[in-house]
């Protein structure tokens, strides 16, 4: 029997092991309907907890216990206790060794967790608590092993079999098995144990490191995909050479692999020496990946292999310091990322996605700080708060400490606690001794859950030529926390006078200056200026906060034509646009014909003509703000009028400026080959961006022009955006969007990757994504409810990005999305809680979509044995 109710854990009663575990040795025999895991694990008492030898707990969750030893004797079973999820055995000396057999089925393991088989191959993943589904262990980041893994399978079947570390042996059974003996040299939690049984091939290479040893590189596929792996080893040499000279991290064993698999619910793990993908952040080619899945897979390549260090080398003490690693290792992906391709571009998309989506969460019902204070299931945490917002505190701390003692603050962390576990309290002080910069104030960033609001006023004084500028702060109140303490907010702020420039702020003529807000209210005093300047205000977007600063649309205009800083000039037209939308979201409401504000339709007519600006900055500064941008920042969101708004200002846009766009259209044209690089990426997307517009017209030549793109493109970037030009178009009729979605079919039926698109393109089309197609295509031969990807494709496309009609008719899509929860509930908790997100957010609707949405949840919660993932999720939601 599993508990009634599952319950929460606390941060605040964390307590060390009673026993480390120094050498873990696994042998795994697999076969055909189940695997015997045979674990041997030496013991010994955690001496800090007492001389005593209490009785050891281990945990183990869907396991049949075969056999216990002590110290080679076998115990019966009286001599232990095995509850539902735990096995407990007498202790008698400070140190021993248990010999713990069990039987497992990886074969029935639907929740991807654990050891499970993905198209006939054997594969684990075991953050966060999966390693307890294999064997009873101390599944807690803090016990940290060596390890030895034997893997025996069919050597048929399973020609290749991988574990963490190095290979050490290997030899021959009789009957057609073959056996593998692994041993990782650095002590690892379980959560980065890692297996691998199967049909694969592997491309080879190899990496140099600064200290002139040489490391084997090897990425491992099906044979079918053995030709789409060169961008991923590219990528992961980069990110090799980059962790070296950026950080002064060598890797460490001789071999580093990597494994796509195509059953993953998230986008990989990061395993000692054997990261396991998902297939989708691995493979790609020119003609089955787009630009963005190239870039994507490099930063999750990069993200994986600086785990080594931020998580592996040095690993969490517990669960709730999951941000120590994740916004560590998210803040230097981004670096990464940045360094490798637009550095303006990646920082928009990121505070994108902040202001976007972990806002929402932060407003939400699920909000938490970056260290949460409790959990009922971990599973849950895996968020935008502990990623990306993890990843902006970690960045806040470089912008207060400066870029010298940050590194110099890593070094130390890293030295102090290899091979350690370690709290995000470790962190932050490691960054204070290195600097001697006090950062008591800052640590609110990890308690205090919520976006903080800081409001900008400002005067200016023609007679004294001084300029203040008073910056208050404060936070909304979140689920069990009403009220906070002021953060430690750097914001980055420059003046501009009326033509644009940034004054000088200081006699070294810095244009721009870093304030340290730190009190509910403070201000600052510029003197010397001769008229009153314009604000650029959370430049780089130096915190994760909302500003608040009364701008006039003009200045808006203005920051949009001259901010020298790449986020801001782009947030400008965001604020602008959500303006302008708002306005036709009010007037629908109060059935008053409104007139779309023509400053904004000018001002995008500025951008497009702008020879000077960066082409990936100008196309970033072209798209509108999304439905999800409009719906996080309105009061109460009506999402039908969102999306009728939004639409026709892009018309209007498209109307206004068509010669333009058209002139962009063709010149951007790229020839030659295919190449996955920042300059070229540019001038796709934004050509792309244009073509968009374009079909917003009702205009055959325009319409043909999608067509063709379609027909003629050389390279999956193009291709999927004239699909989804052709599809999301009002002018096209369903012949040709059928003949188009029947050609991609048969090119791609094959590839599981590339029909992921096929779905979401179709579930994320306002026209296209009914209801009752979303029905037709979960009966596709290509669909596969086992499959994480096209679960996300189908229903998140729908849910997350199809506002219209997900929203539309009377609650029949949060219906569809509750059937769909509670029959994943059972197969895979973990995708069941993600897509149930947008459920959850049902409170900030208006009145009638808020009570349909809330039915639908009740409906959830009303399923007896829900799993923990759901239970936490729907009971917070209501
Ligand atoms: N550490 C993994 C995430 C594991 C999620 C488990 N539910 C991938 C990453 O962040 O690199
Ligand atoms: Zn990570």
């Amino acid at each position: 029997m599993k508990d009634a109710q599952p319950r929460a854990i606390y941060l605040k009663d964390y307590q060390a092991p009673d026993y480390w575990i120094d050498t873990t040795d696994l042998t795994f025999d697999l076969f055909e309907d189940h695997a015997l895991v045979t674990s041997v694990l030496g013991l010994r008492r955690n001496e800090d907890r007492g001389q005593d030898t209490p009785d050891l707990t281990l945990v183990g969750i869907d396991l049949e216990l075969v056999s216990v030893f002590i110290d080679g004797s076998e115990l019966t079973s009286d001599q232990y206790i095995l509850g539902s999820e735990s096995l407990t055995v007498p202790v008698t000396r400070l140190s021993f060794s248990l010999t713990v057999v069990t039987r497992i089925r990886p074969q029935e393991n639907t929740s991807l967790e654990g050891l499970y088989k993905s198209n006939g191959m054997f594969c684990t993943q075991c953050e966060a608590e999966g390693f307890r589904k294999i064997t009873y262990y101390l599944d807690r980041p803090d016990v940290m092993s060596k390890f030895t893994t034997k893997v025996i399978a069919d050597r048929g079947r399973y020609p290749v079999l991988l574990s963490n570390g190095n290979d050490i042996a290997r030899g021959e059974f009789e009957g057609g098995r073959h056996w593998v003996t692994w041993k990782d040299p650095f002590k690892k939690p379980s959560y980065l144990f890692a297996l691998v049984g199967g049909d694969l091939e592997m491309v080879e290479d190899s990496f140099t490191t600064m200290n002139g040893r040489e490391v084997a590189l090897r990425i491992f596929t099906e044979s079918h995909n053995i030709d789409k792996c060169d961008h991923a080893m590219l990528s992961l040499k980069k990110s090799m050479k980059w962790d070296e000279e950026v950080y002064g991290r060598e890797y460490d064993l001789d071999i580093f692999m990597i494994v796509a698999v195509d059953h993953f619910n998230m986008g990989a793990m990061e395993n000692k020496g054997l990261n396991i993908f998902n297939s989708s952040c691995v493979l790609a080619s020119p003609d089955t990946a787009t630009d963005a899945s190239y870039q994507r897979i490099e930063a999750i390549v990069a993200h994986e292999y600086f785990h080594n260090w931020s998580g592996n080398r040095v690993t969490c003490r517990d669960w709730f310091q999951l941000s120590l690693k994740e916004g560590f290792t998210v803040f230097r992906d981004a670096e990464f990322s940045a360094d490798m391709n637009s550095r303006g571009v990646k920082r928009i998309a990121d505070a994108a996605i902040m202001k976007t989506a972990q806002f929402a969460e932060d407003a939400g019902p699920m909000a938490h700080p970056i260290r949460p204070q409790s959990f009922i299931e971990i599973s849950n945490f895996y968020t935008l708060t502990v990623y990306e917002k993890g990843c902006e505190v970690v960045r806040m701390i470089q912008t207060i400490v400066g870029e010298h003692h940050f590194r110099k603050g890593s070094d130390l962390y890293f030295e102090r606690f290899d091979g350690k576990a370690a709290t995000c309290e470790d962190f932050v002080k490691a960054m204070e001794e290195a600097s001697g910069v006090d950062l008591s104030q800052f640590r609110h960033w990890y308690n205090q859950a919520g976006t903080p609001v800081v409001t900008v006023t400002d005067s200016f004084d023609q007679a004294s030529g001084r300029y203040l500028l008073t910056i208050a702060q404060s936070c909304p109140a979140t689920p069990g926390q009403e009220t906070k303490l002021p953060f430690h907010i750097p914001v980055a702020v420059a003046l501009l006078d009326k033509d644009g420039k940034a004054l000088p702020l200081n006699e070294a003529g810095e244009t721009e200056r870093v304030l340290h807000v730190t009190a509910a209210e403070d201000t600052w005093t510029f003197e010397g200026l001769t008229e009153k300047p314009l604000p650029s205000i959370l430049r780089n977007f130096s915190a994760p906060v909302r500003v608040k600063y009364d701008y006039r649309r003009e200045d808006l205009v203005f920051l949009m034509k001259y901010d020298s800083d790449s986020y801001n000039r782009w947030d400008a037209g965001q604020r602008l646009a959500t303006a302008v939308i708002e306005d036709l979201v009010d007037g629908q409401l109060k059935d008053k014909e409104t007139a779309i504000d023509s400053r904004l339709v000018d001002a995008f007519g500025v951008v497009l003509a702008d020879e000077e600006l960066d082409k990936a900055v100008k196309a970033e500064m072209l798209k509108l703000p999304s439905e999800a941008s409009l719906a996080e920042q309105a009061e109460e969101i009506h999402p039908l009028q969102i999306c009728e708004s939004r639409s026709r200002v892009r018309k209007a846009i498209a109307e206004a400026h068509k010669d333009k766009l058209l002139e962009l259209y063709q010149t951007l044209h790229l020839k030659g080959e295919y190449r996955p690089q920042a300059g070229d990426i540019a001038k796709r997307t934004l050509r792309n961006i244009c073509l968009g517009y374009l079909v917003e017209l009702e205009d055959d030549s325009l319409q043909q022009l999608a067509e063709d793109q379609y027909k003629n493109a050389s390279n999956m970037t193009d291709l999927r955006a004239a699909m989804g030009a052709v599809i999301n178009s009002s002018f096209q009729s369903r012949e040709t969007i059928d003949s188009l979605l029947n050609d991609y079919l048969d090119r791609y039926k094959d590839d599981a990757v590339v029909m992921d698109s096929w779905f979401m393109l179709q579930s994320s089309s306002p026209s296209l994504g009914t209801l009752e197609h979303l029905r037709s295509l979960q009966e596709h031969e290509s669909f596969d409810r086992t499959s994480p990807n096209k679960l996300r494709a189908l229903l998140g496309g729908f849910t997350s990005g199809n506002m219209k009609q997900f929203h539309s008719g009377t609650g029949e899509g949060y219906e569809f999305l509750a059937d769909w929860i509670i029959t994943l509930d059972k197969q895979n908790p973990q995708i069941a809680s993600r897509l149930m997100t947008p459920l959850t957010r049902w409170k900030k609707y208006q009145p009638a979509i808020r009570e349909r949405m809330r039915k639908a949840l009740e409906r959830i919660k009303a399923v007896p044995d829900l799993s923990a993932d759901i239970y936490e999720v729907v009971t917070k939601s209501l």
